[in-house]
């Protein structure tokens, strides 16, 4: 498989504005790691493939849950937690993507988890801060980012679990554990 074509596989999944989205993390994405010691194919890669499932429907998501024994739990969150996931899935499957941090960068877009590898930190930071977002204390985040990813990954996790507790709605604990963890790497 080559990147032509998973380009290609991975637009036909999502509508235009999403893969301008997922451009952009790309893009995003290669700045940040910049001085990094990560593997520009990898992060260009992850960075393609990390919303692949984002447009799928709830119930092939949720067949893929049970099918990959992936934690039964995500059920009772927001669908929103089940693409990165099941992205992981479907690279290792489709893709025949086998690097464990490439498929991690996936799994955890959208949550994050304690330790997170260079990469990971840089496609959730990628995903957070690219220039078509636009929400309250972006710019801070956006600024952290160039300096401190710890830091910068704190700032959006609170953002987010603050945003998610002023729409009632619950918050994963892999989300709430992650934020612990930074809070205890940048004191
Ligand atoms: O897929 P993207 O929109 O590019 O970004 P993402 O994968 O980071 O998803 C962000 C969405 O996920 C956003 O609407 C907030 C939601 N989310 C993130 N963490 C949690 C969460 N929703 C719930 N209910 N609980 C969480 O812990
Ligand atoms: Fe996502
Ligand atoms: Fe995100
Ligand atoms: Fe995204």
């Amino acid at each position: 498989m080559n990147l032509e074509q998973i380009i290609q596989a991975t637009k036909e999944q999502m509508p235009l504005s999403r893969w301008e989205h997922t451009l952009r993390v790309r893009d995003t994405a290669m700045a940040l790691a910049e001085g990094e010691s990560v593997d520009l194919q990898k992060v260009e890669l992850a960075a393609i493939l990390h919303d692949y499932c984002k447009f799928w429907p709830a119930e092939k998501l949720m067949a893929q849950i049970k099918e990959n024994n992936l934690p039964e739990e995500l059920l009772l969150y927001n669908k929103e937690l089940w693409h990165g996931p099941v992205g992981a899935e479907i690279a290792r499957k489709e893709w025949a993507i086998e690097d464990e941090d490439i498929l991690n960068a996936i799994r955890y877009h959208t949550t994050g988890r304690p330790g997170m590898s260079p990469l990971e930190k840089i496609i959730f930071l990628a995903d957070y801060i690219e220039p078509g977002r636009q929400f309250p204390g972006i710019d801070k985040v956006r600024q952290m980012a160039k300096t401190n990813m710890d830091q910068a990954l704190l700032q959006s996790l609170d953002n987010t679990i603050t945003f998610l507790i002023e729409k009632r709605q619950k918050v994963y604990p892999l989300t709430l554990i992650t934020r612990n963890y930074y809070l205890e790497q940048v004191m």
